[in-house]
This record gives structure tokens, sequence and C-alpha cells, in this order.
């Protein structure tokens, strides 16, 4: 019986060593240690044994199953680990550097606002912001813009009460200012000249179509002083133009009108694509329009209590989204709002 055992010890750890993965090291398992297992088989035929020898074959059976078990178990989890080692090779390789984190960037809108700013502060202008709902006094009437003029009508600007409800004796009326002059208005009526301000901020105009959005993104400026020129205008935004878009850049300063400026300029700068070399998508004849520019109105001054004969200024204008569109050669309006991160992740 003895001898049985030794054979069945050496013969069951010489099968479990073989097992070449843990499917085969398990009908090894079975096949010892199973229901119909060899080992089991002895251990079931004890009791057929002398009672002398069934305690000394019973010890010896009892030993050879916990040895065999814990063999079982050590092969096992060697061979389980020299799997995972073999499906990992070439997969994976530890020495790499981790997933970096998603980074957000800048709003190529908020980038461009910036930079304008930053070149306007270097000249010595201040930042101011003001209310985006104004009385049509603020948005209109101070700026020479009496209530017959076209641009007022609710075709063309976002009212907030009824307009056409509005009884005889009008009190004021409240609407989405359609440009930051409103800030620039309440700056002179609260302060005397020497001026020089920018104010940047949202605008609102009924329009809706590729190149325009009803909501966009305005900067104006304006400088008072008592003798200023329109060659201090021509200077300072010739400066501004070559600074956003390249000392290589011409401009063109292009008579035009505004209600608030006279005499008033359209500036355009050549094409930065094509350098004014003919053919060309972006610009269509060389020129791009980038801001629109003019001496202050004497009837502005008189509305903010200043007296045109003892001071001058200019202002302009320009449309953030418009210039960032140039900047970035963005098609369509949309992109800058839609937020699509596909769009964003390339600015
Ligand atoms: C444009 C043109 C302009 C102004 C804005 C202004 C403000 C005051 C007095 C006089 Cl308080 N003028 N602003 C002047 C000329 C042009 O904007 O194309 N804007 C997008």
């Amino acid at each position: 019986m003895q001898e049985r055992l030794t054979l069945l010890e050496r013969e069951a750890l010489a099968r479990i060593d073989a097992a070449r993965d843990e499917k085969e090291l398990d009908l090894v398992r079975v096949g010892i240690l199973g229901k119909k297992g060899q080992l089991t088989e002895v251990l079931k035929g004890l009791g057929h044994l002398p009672d002398e020898q069934r305690r000394t074959v019973g010890q010896l059976a009892n030993e050879l199953k916990n040895k065999l078990q814990s063999r079982l178990d050590e092969r096992r989890e060697l061979l389980r680990s020299e799997s995972l080692d073999r499906s990992l090779a070439g997969t994976v390789d530890l020495t790499l550097p981790g997933h970096p984190l998603p980074q957000g960037s800048i709003h190529p809108i908020n980038r461009v606002f910036e930079e304008i700013c930053e070149f306007f502060h270097g000249m010595g202008f201040e930042v101011v912001e003001g209310p985006e709902l104004e009385t049509d006094h603020y948005n209109f009437e101070a700026l020479n813009m009496p209530d017959y003029h076209p641009a007022r009508d609710s075709q063309d600007s976002f009212y907030v009460d009824d307009r056409s409800s509005a009884g005889g004796d009008r009190p004021a009326e409240w609407l989405l200012r359609t440009h930051t002059s409103n800030v620039q208005v309440r700056v002179m009526e609260k302060r005397q000249p020497p001026l020089r301000v920018i104010a940047p901020g949202r605008v609102y105009r009924r329009d809706n179509d590729p190149t325009h959005s009803p909501m966009f993104q305005q900067i104006e400026g304006f400088l008072v002083d008592r003798v200023v020129t329109f060659g201090n205008l021509k200077w300072i935004l010739t400066e501004f133009v070559r600074h956003m878009f390249g000392e290589a850049r011409r401009v063109r300063f292009r008579p035009s009108f505004f209600p608030f400026t006279e005499p008033s300029a359209e500036v355009d700068m050549s094409c930065p694509f094509c350098d004014q070399k003919g053919e060309c998508r972006v610009c269509r004849g060389g020129w791009m329009e980038i801001l629109g520019s003019g001496m202050i109105h004497p009837n502005v001054f008189k509305s903010a209590g200043y007296d045109p004969e003892q001071c001058s200024g200019f202002a302009f204008g320009m449309g953030v989204d418009r210039i960032t569109m140039l900047k970035y050669r963005i098609s369509n309006i949309r992109w800058l709002f839609e937020n699509d991160a596909r769009f964003l992740r390339q600015c």
C-alpha cells in the first residue's frame, strides 16, 4: 500500500509539472483528487484495511493529498502568470508615458480681444465696460442719431418692450445696445478731457447670415483732447493694423459716413493672404475692410456737455468677430459660436 502511494506521488508530481496550461492542470487534478481520482480511490479503500495499517496509510495518504494540493496551487499560479505575461508581451510597455489630460485653450475671439486691448493699453488707453441693456438716449440720441434715423428702426434693433404700443409722450425706450459707443457717451458725461478709452463688449443687431450673427463682439475706442487731428487717427490706426496683421500691411483710409463722426473713414488693409497679388478668394481685389473711424461729430460733444470749440477727438469701431475671421481665415461666423470641440482644438 505504501509503495502504491510512493508510485502515485511520483507519477502525480510529474503530471502536475507537465501540465502546460490551467485547463490541462485541471484535468490532472480531477485524475488525482477528483471523485474518482487515484488518491480518492486510495482513501476510499482505507476502510478495508486492518486497524493499524489503516492509521499509517491513512496518515500518509492525507499528507500526500495536502502536498499534491499545494503543488497544484503553485503550478496554477505559475501557469496563470506565464499566460498573462504572454498575452501582454508586445502590447504593453510600462516605460511609456501616460495619457496626457486634454488641455483647454483660449477661444479665438477672446484671444483677439486680448491682443487688441493690449495694443491700445500700450497706447495709453484705458478699458471701460458698460451696460448691454441701454436706453435710446445713450445708444442713439447722444450719438447724433435722432429718432427718424433708419438704424433706429425695430427692423434693425432688438427693443425690449413693444415699440408700437408706446404712447405719445414716450418715456425712455430700452434696447440691446447696437454698438459699444454707449460706454463712451457715459464716460464723457462723467469726466472731462483728455480721455483715451476703449470699450469692448457684446452688441446686438437683427442680422443673421454666414457673415453676420445677431450678437457679436465689438471694440470701440475714442480719444478726446484740446487739439486732435485726423493725422493722429491715421497714425494710431495704421500702427494698430500692422500690430494685428503684420508690419508689411499697407493701410488706406477711404471716405465714408457715420452719423457720429465727421469726416468719417473706413480703414482697409492690403490682403495678408495674397499680398495684393490679384486673384484671391479672401479679399477679392487686394484690399480688406477692417474698421470704421472718424473725427467725433460736434453734436456728440454737445450732448455730452463738451464745447466742440474747445476740444476735438477721434473715434473708431471694429467687429472683433470679423477681425478674428480675417486673422484665422474662418469662413462662417457660426464656427465661432457653436463651440464644436473639433473647431476649438485647432485654435
Ligand atoms: C464700425 C464703425 C465706428 C465710432 C464707431 C464713436 C463713438 C463715439 C463718438 C464717435 Cl462716443 N464715434 N464710434 C466712430 C466711427 C466708427 O464704428 O464699423 N464699427 C463696427
